[in-house]
């Protein structure tokens, strides 16, 4: 290791390390050498990645290990965040060095700071706001980029596993209290999922993507032209989850309504194991099951908490991964049974074994739900809560996390929005006689051609 005072730093995940990231680091020994200057890499965390992307492959002592290995290197420390300001205040490097591929995009913003911070440590180097002399930018390397790899990675698909384990995984890296919301949309079909796993906006230096999916027994029941009574049988579901996961790498969350039986229920667990699915949300209700929406103005009864908590110990008992997790969701607020009936079995849900809790509401405000969040954090700070905001749809996702929540679900809106555009694209045909007006609110032939890869 160098003694050297100096350093040239740069940061990088090195998930998928390829000739570009050799690239940058051969130029930054290069220039350590002449500067009589250590390279040391700050080695974005498991967290600071997930902050603006899909969670690395490797983790972080993974990582570490290959870098280690590389004489291009003299010191690796940890980037806790994908911002660099705090690392570039301790190392207080002389030359910092990056891709020139975030001069434009969601990462520009990064770039920015790294620039205020040289001009603060350097200031009679004062070039203006868009550059800083300490700051070098190698050109891209654009025929091997990790977001080429990371591609050609999704376009083999993924692993039962890999996929199964990756909501624990993201759990991991935003526990609470501040929790960073895992978000999960709805998704009933191969093609809803598609446009679930592709949906993204970029902002403020961070790049959005749903998180996953989730089964709804509402809209895969609906989709069938079924009433959500626990009808659909789990094969025909489970034909549906293998179509979507053929075509996507997201993890899935069942909803498995009650459960069904505690002697059928551990088959279905097994079968979810096998497919792939990451957790199974069992909700506390017995007899005919009924939407819970609905909430009293249909006949709805609560499970004996004793009997729930026998069918999560069953459920536990048959899992063969570790990986599977199984979630209690909490009705006692659908059924006004009031805040200490809702804490009472989440606690009991969770003394039984499960591995999360879902608390529901059917208000059109937050408020009882923050209120369950506050009482329900004070006395457990790991525990992953789900919640499922379709009546309260004006609290954003970040604000339920900043609560406590940890997976935000977004129950059923692809369904909802794909009837109302089938409608009225069908009503126009017959008032007009003809489709020329609905042509523009139909997707165009030749984008439909050519939206899944193999058509043409
Ligand atoms: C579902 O999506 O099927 C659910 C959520 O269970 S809710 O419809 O709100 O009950
Ligand atoms: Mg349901």
């Amino acid at each position: 290791m160098k003694s050297y005072e100096k350093s040239v730093y740069v940061a990088m995940a090195a998930d998928l390390l390829h000739a570009g990231h050799i690239n940058i680091l051969k130029i930054a020994r290069q220039k350590a050498d002449k500067l009589k200057a250590k390279v040391v890499v700050g080695l974005l965390t498991d967290s600071a990645i997930a902050e603006v992307d899909e969670p690395a492959f490797l983790d972080y002592n993974q990582r570490k290990e290959v870098l280690e290995n590389l004489k291009l290197i003299d010191e690796i420390i940890p980037q806790e965040t994908f911002s660099y300001i705090y690392n570039l205040h301790i190392i207080k490097p002389i030359l910092v060095i990056h891709g020139d591929d975030w001069q434009s995009g969601y990462l520009r913003h990064y770039r920015n700071e790294v620039i205020e911070v040289l001009h603060a440590l350097y200031p009679q180097q004062h070039t203006g706001m868009d550059s800083h002399p300490n700051l070098l930018e190698i050109p891209y390397s654009h025929n091997i980029n990790a977001l080429g790899i990371k591609k050609a990675l999704h376009s083999l698909g993924i692993s039962t596993n890999a996929r199964q384990s990756r909501l624990r995984k993201l759990l991991a890296l935003t526990p609470p209290p501040h929790c960073r919301p895992i978000r999960i949309l709805e998704t009933h079909s191969a093609i809803s999922a598609l446009i679930a796993q592709n949906a993204y906006v970029e902002s403020n230096g961070k790049r959005l993507e749903f998180d996953g999916f989730w089964s709804s027994s509402l809209t895969d029941s609906t989709s069938r032209g079924k009433p959500d009574i626990e009808a659909v049988e789990l094969t025909s579901r489970l034909n549906t989850i293998n179509e979507i996961f053929e075509v996507t790498s997201k993890p899935l969350i069942y909803d498995a309504d009650t459960g069904g039986k505690i002697e059928h229920f551990v088959f279905s667990v097994r079968s979810l194991e096998r497919t792939g699915v990451s957790a199974v949300i069992i909700e506390d209700k017995m007899g005919l099951k009924k939407n819970s929406l609905l909430g009293n103005d249909v006949e709805q009864t609560q499970e004996d908490i004793e009997v729930f908590c026998d069918k999560i110990r069953a459920g536990k008992n048959a899992q063969i991964t570790q990986d599977f997790m199984i979630i209690a969701r909490i009705e006692s607020l659908i059924l006004d049974k009031g805040q200490e009936d809702a804490l009472k079995r989440a606690f009991a849900y969770i003394n039984a074994g499960a591995d999360g809790i879902m608390i529901h509401s059917r208000q059109k405000s937050p408020d009882e739900v923050l209120t369950f969040l506050k009482a329900f954090r004070e006395k457990d700070s790991k525990t992953p809560v789900v919640v499922v905001p379709t009546s309260f749809n004006e609290i954003t996702a970040k604000e339920l996390g900043e609560a406590g929540a940890n997976i935000i679900i977004y129950a059923n809106h692809l369904l909802r929005s794909s009837f109302v555009a089938m409608q009225k694209v069908a009503q126009g045909i017959l008032e007009f006689d003809r489709s020329k007006e609905m042509e523009s609110s139909c997707m165009s032939v030749k984008e439909i051609l050519s939206l899944i890869p193999g058509t043409i």
